[in-house]
Protein backbone atom coordinates (compact mmCIF):
# COMPACT_ATOMS: atom_id res chain seq x y z
CA UNK A 1 0.00 0.00 0.00
CA UNK A 2 1.34 3.44 -1.03
CA UNK A 3 1.82 6.47 1.41
CA UNK A 4 -0.57 9.54 0.60
CA UNK A 5 0.64 12.87 0.94
CA UNK A 6 -0.89 16.01 -0.05
CA UNK A 7 -0.31 19.72 -0.50
CA UNK A 8 -2.28 22.82 -1.64
CA UNK A 9 0.39 22.51 -4.99
CA UNK A 10 4.00 21.69 -5.86
CA UNK A 11 5.88 22.96 -2.51
CA UNK A 12 4.86 19.44 -0.36
CA UNK A 13 7.42 18.07 -3.05
CA UNK A 14 9.96 18.82 -0.39
CA UNK A 15 8.68 16.38 1.78
CA UNK A 16 7.94 14.06 -0.47
CA UNK A 17 11.87 14.44 -2.04
CA UNK A 18 12.39 13.25 2.22
CA UNK A 19 10.49 11.11 2.75
CA UNK A 20 11.69 9.18 -0.99
CA UNK A 21 15.60 9.67 0.54
CA UNK A 22 14.45 8.10 3.66
CA UNK A 23 12.25 5.07 2.64
CA UNK A 24 13.33 4.81 -0.98
CA UNK A 25 11.11 1.39 -1.48
CA UNK A 26 7.70 2.78 -0.31
CA UNK A 27 5.54 3.51 -3.11
CA UNK A 28 4.46 7.68 -2.45
CA UNK A 29 0.89 8.57 -4.49
CA UNK A 30 0.93 12.84 -4.09
CA UNK A 31 -1.51 15.00 -4.38
CA UNK A 32 -1.45 18.51 -5.46
CA UNK A 33 -4.45 20.68 -5.34
CA UNK A 34 -2.71 23.06 -7.84
CA UNK A 35 -6.09 24.08 -9.18
CA UNK A 36 -7.08 25.79 -6.18
CA UNK A 37 -3.15 27.00 -4.80
CA UNK A 38 -2.66 28.92 -2.77
CA UNK A 39 -4.02 27.53 0.39
CA UNK A 40 -1.92 30.07 2.81
CA UNK A 41 -4.46 32.94 2.20
CA UNK A 42 -7.83 31.61 2.62
CA UNK A 43 -9.56 31.15 5.64
CA UNK A 44 -9.84 28.26 8.17
CA UNK A 45 -13.07 27.09 7.00
CA UNK A 46 -11.92 26.57 3.41
CA UNK A 47 -8.47 25.10 3.98
CA UNK A 48 -10.45 22.75 6.06
CA UNK A 49 -13.27 21.93 3.36
CA UNK A 50 -10.33 21.55 1.12
CA UNK A 51 -7.93 19.50 3.09
CA UNK A 52 -10.90 16.89 3.44
CA UNK A 53 -11.83 17.07 -0.36
CA UNK A 54 -7.57 16.08 -0.74
CA UNK A 55 -7.45 13.37 1.91
CA UNK A 56 -10.59 11.57 0.93
CA UNK A 57 -9.37 11.24 -2.74
CA UNK A 58 -6.03 9.57 -1.46
CA UNK A 59 -7.77 7.25 1.23
CA UNK A 60 -9.92 5.67 -1.54
CA UNK A 61 -6.75 4.90 -3.24
CA UNK A 62 -5.80 2.81 -0.38
CA UNK A 63 -3.03 4.50 1.20
CA UNK A 64 -1.74 3.37 4.60
CA UNK A 65 -1.06 6.45 6.43
CA UNK A 66 -1.37 10.37 5.08
CA UNK A 67 1.11 13.24 5.29
CA UNK A 68 -0.56 16.41 5.51
CA UNK A 69 2.85 18.37 3.55
CA UNK A 70 1.26 21.92 3.57
CA UNK A 71 1.68 23.57 6.93
CA UNK A 72 -1.16 26.05 6.13
CA UNK A 73 -3.43 22.84 6.39
CA UNK A 74 -1.85 20.97 9.22
CA UNK A 75 -2.05 24.30 10.97
CA UNK A 76 -5.84 23.93 10.60
CA UNK A 77 -7.19 20.99 9.69
CA UNK A 78 -5.14 18.13 11.31
CA UNK A 79 -7.33 17.01 14.34
CA UNK A 80 -10.37 16.58 12.06
CA UNK A 81 -8.70 15.21 9.43
CA UNK A 82 -7.38 12.35 12.43
CA UNK A 83 -10.92 11.76 13.60
CA UNK A 84 -12.08 11.47 10.24
CA UNK A 85 -9.18 8.70 8.54
CA UNK A 86 -8.92 5.38 9.68
CA UNK A 87 -5.26 5.60 9.30
CA UNK A 88 -2.47 7.32 11.12
CA UNK A 89 -2.20 10.72 9.79
CA UNK A 90 1.32 13.01 10.10
CA UNK A 91 1.31 16.96 9.78
CA UNK A 92 4.17 19.35 9.39
CA UNK A 93 3.77 20.74 12.74
CA UNK A 94 4.86 18.56 15.58
CA UNK A 95 7.71 16.83 13.95
CA UNK A 96 9.38 20.54 13.70
CA UNK A 97 8.14 21.76 16.68
CA UNK A 98 9.95 18.88 18.74
CA UNK A 99 13.48 19.43 16.31
CA UNK A 100 13.43 23.14 17.37
CA UNK A 101 12.79 22.33 20.80
CA UNK A 102 15.74 20.11 21.09
CA UNK A 103 18.27 22.45 18.97
CA UNK A 104 17.72 25.18 20.94
CA UNK A 105 19.85 26.65 23.71
CA UNK A 106 18.23 29.70 23.98
CA UNK A 107 14.88 28.77 24.41
CA UNK A 108 13.90 31.30 21.60
CA UNK A 109 12.30 30.40 18.32
CA UNK A 110 11.77 31.78 15.25
CA UNK A 111 8.77 30.69 13.04
CA UNK A 112 8.11 31.61 9.47
CA UNK A 113 5.17 30.61 7.56
CA UNK A 114 2.48 31.81 5.01
CA UNK A 115 -0.11 34.50 6.54
CA UNK A 116 -2.59 31.62 7.49
CA UNK A 117 -0.13 29.24 9.58
CA UNK A 118 1.14 32.32 11.25
CA UNK A 119 -2.42 33.47 12.14
CA UNK A 120 -3.47 30.00 13.33
CA UNK A 121 -0.72 30.47 15.70
CA UNK A 122 -0.52 26.68 15.49
CA UNK A 123 3.81 26.23 16.33
CA UNK A 124 3.55 28.60 18.82
CA UNK A 125 0.51 26.96 20.58
CA UNK A 126 2.25 23.63 20.22
CA UNK A 127 5.64 25.09 21.46
CA UNK A 128 4.03 26.25 24.47
CA UNK A 129 2.07 23.20 25.48
CA UNK A 130 5.38 20.96 24.87
CA UNK A 131 8.02 23.75 26.64
CA UNK A 132 5.65 26.95 28.36
CA UNK A 133 9.16 28.78 28.98
CA UNK A 134 10.10 28.86 25.34
CA UNK A 135 10.10 32.31 23.60
CA UNK A 136 8.45 32.50 20.26
CA UNK A 137 8.57 35.35 17.56
CA UNK A 138 6.33 34.46 14.54
CA UNK A 139 6.58 36.09 10.73
CA UNK A 140 4.86 35.92 7.66
CA UNK A 141 6.58 35.83 4.80
CA UNK A 142 4.06 35.86 1.66
CA UNK A 143 6.61 36.58 -1.03
CA UNK A 144 9.01 33.41 -0.24
CA UNK A 145 6.31 31.23 -2.11
CA UNK A 146 5.63 32.98 -5.53
CA UNK A 147 9.96 33.43 -5.38
CA UNK A 148 10.15 29.75 -4.91
CA UNK A 149 7.74 29.27 -8.19
CA UNK A 150 9.40 31.37 -10.29
CA UNK A 151 12.61 29.76 -9.54
CA UNK A 152 14.69 32.59 -7.85
CA UNK A 153 16.45 30.48 -5.33
CA UNK A 154 19.67 32.58 -4.50
CA UNK A 155 21.09 36.13 -6.04
CA UNK A 156 20.22 39.44 -4.93
CA UNK A 157 16.66 39.43 -5.31
CA UNK A 158 16.50 36.49 -3.20
CA UNK A 159 18.18 38.09 -1.18
CA UNK A 160 16.73 41.32 -0.75
CA UNK A 161 12.93 39.55 0.10
CA UNK A 162 14.77 37.77 2.74
CA UNK A 163 16.32 40.76 3.89
CA UNK A 164 12.95 42.69 4.20
CA UNK A 165 11.24 39.57 6.07
CA UNK A 166 13.54 38.73 8.37
CA UNK A 167 15.47 41.90 9.42
CA UNK A 168 13.78 41.75 12.76
CA UNK A 169 13.93 38.12 13.43
CA UNK A 170 18.01 38.34 12.77
CA UNK A 171 18.17 40.62 15.68
CA UNK A 172 15.24 39.22 17.86
CA UNK A 173 18.17 36.56 19.86
CA UNK A 174 16.39 33.80 18.57
CA UNK A 175 18.74 31.06 18.32
CA UNK A 176 16.77 28.26 15.88
CA UNK A 177 13.95 29.06 12.92
CA UNK A 178 11.40 27.08 11.98
CA UNK A 179 10.98 26.99 7.86
CA UNK A 180 7.34 26.29 8.81
CA UNK A 181 6.42 26.23 4.69
CA UNK A 182 6.55 23.48 2.25
CA UNK A 183 8.85 26.15 -0.43
CA UNK A 184 11.18 27.54 2.38
CA UNK A 185 13.40 24.83 2.50
CA UNK A 186 14.48 25.79 -1.44
CA UNK A 187 15.45 29.25 -0.01
CA UNK A 188 17.77 27.52 2.89
CA UNK A 189 20.60 28.71 1.13
CA UNK A 190 20.12 32.50 1.04
CA UNK A 191 18.33 32.66 4.36
CA UNK A 192 21.02 30.57 6.05
CA UNK A 193 23.61 33.50 4.69
CA UNK A 194 21.00 35.94 6.00
CA UNK A 195 20.70 34.22 9.98
CA UNK A 196 23.99 33.53 10.03
CA UNK A 197 24.38 31.71 12.86
CA UNK A 198 20.85 31.11 13.73
CA UNK A 199 20.06 26.96 13.32
CA UNK A 200 17.78 25.77 10.51
CA UNK A 201 15.01 23.39 11.23
CA UNK A 202 13.93 21.67 7.79
CA UNK A 203 10.29 20.99 8.40
CA UNK A 204 10.54 18.35 5.24
CA UNK A 205 13.23 16.57 7.25
CA UNK A 206 11.76 16.63 9.83
CA UNK A 207 8.14 15.19 9.11
CA UNK A 208 10.31 12.67 7.02
CA UNK A 209 11.80 11.16 10.39
CA UNK A 210 8.33 10.93 11.62
CA UNK A 211 7.05 8.95 9.17
CA UNK A 212 9.68 6.55 9.36
CA UNK A 213 9.48 5.83 12.67
CA UNK A 214 5.55 5.75 12.62
CA UNK A 215 6.08 2.65 10.06
CA UNK A 216 8.56 0.91 12.01
CA UNK A 217 6.44 1.36 15.07
CA UNK A 218 3.09 0.42 13.35
CA UNK A 219 5.23 -2.47 11.27
CA UNK A 220 3.79 -1.19 8.04
CA UNK A 221 7.38 -0.38 6.47
CA UNK A 222 7.17 -1.82 2.65
CA UNK A 223 9.93 -5.04 3.26
CA UNK A 224 9.97 -5.06 -0.82
CA UNK A 225 13.66 -4.49 -1.92
CA UNK A 226 12.32 -2.84 -5.28
CA UNK A 227 12.22 1.00 -5.78
CA UNK A 228 8.87 1.92 -4.88
CA UNK A 229 6.49 3.96 -7.20
CA UNK A 230 5.70 7.48 -7.25
CA UNK A 231 2.52 8.82 -8.57
CA UNK A 232 1.51 12.55 -9.18
CA UNK A 233 -2.35 13.71 -9.10
CA UNK A 234 -3.17 17.28 -9.98
CA UNK A 235 -5.99 19.28 -9.67
CA UNK A 236 -5.42 21.72 -12.60
CA UNK A 237 -2.94 21.16 -15.63
CA UNK A 238 -0.01 19.12 -15.38
CA UNK A 239 2.51 20.53 -17.04
CA UNK A 240 2.81 23.77 -14.73
CA UNK A 241 3.46 21.15 -11.87
CA UNK A 242 5.85 19.33 -14.29
CA UNK A 243 7.67 22.36 -14.83
CA UNK A 244 8.02 23.98 -11.05
CA UNK A 245 8.24 20.06 -9.32
CA UNK A 246 11.47 19.60 -11.03
CA UNK A 247 13.21 22.14 -10.05
CA UNK A 248 11.57 20.99 -6.64
CA UNK A 249 12.94 17.40 -7.32
CA UNK A 250 15.73 18.06 -9.84
CA UNK A 251 14.85 14.92 -11.64
CA UNK A 252 11.96 14.22 -14.62
CA UNK A 253 8.33 13.67 -13.23
CA UNK A 254 6.34 11.67 -14.91
CA UNK A 255 3.69 9.85 -13.77
CA UNK A 256 1.25 13.36 -13.62
CA UNK A 257 -2.30 12.44 -13.72
CA UNK A 258 -5.40 15.07 -13.99
CA UNK A 259 -7.95 14.68 -11.47
CA UNK A 260 -10.94 16.19 -10.21
CA UNK A 261 -11.91 16.27 -6.36
CA UNK A 262 -15.30 16.92 -6.63
CA UNK A 263 -17.46 14.23 -4.73
N1 LIG B 1 1.96 24.51 1.00
C1 LIG B 1 1.76 25.79 1.64
C2 LIG B 1 2.34 25.75 3.04
O1 LIG B 1 3.20 24.92 3.36
O2 LIG B 1 1.92 26.56 3.86
C3 LIG B 1 2.43 26.90 0.87
C4 LIG B 1 1.74 27.20 -0.42
C5 LIG B 1 0.44 27.90 -0.18
O3 LIG B 1 -0.59 27.29 -0.17
N2 LIG B 1 0.49 29.17 0.02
Amino acid sequence: KPIGIFDSGIGGLTVLKEIAKLLPNENLMYLGDTARVPYGIRSAETVIKYSLECASFLFKKEIKMLVVACNTSSSVSLEILREKLPVPVIGVIEPGVRAALKVTKNGKIGIIGTEATIQSEAYPKKIKTLKPDTEVISKACPLFVPLVEEGILEGSIAELVVEKYLKDLKHSGIDTLILGCTHYPLLKKTIQKYMEGIRLVDSAQEIALEVKNLLIHQELINKSSEHGLKTFYVTDSPERFKKIGEIFLNYEINNIFKVSLEE
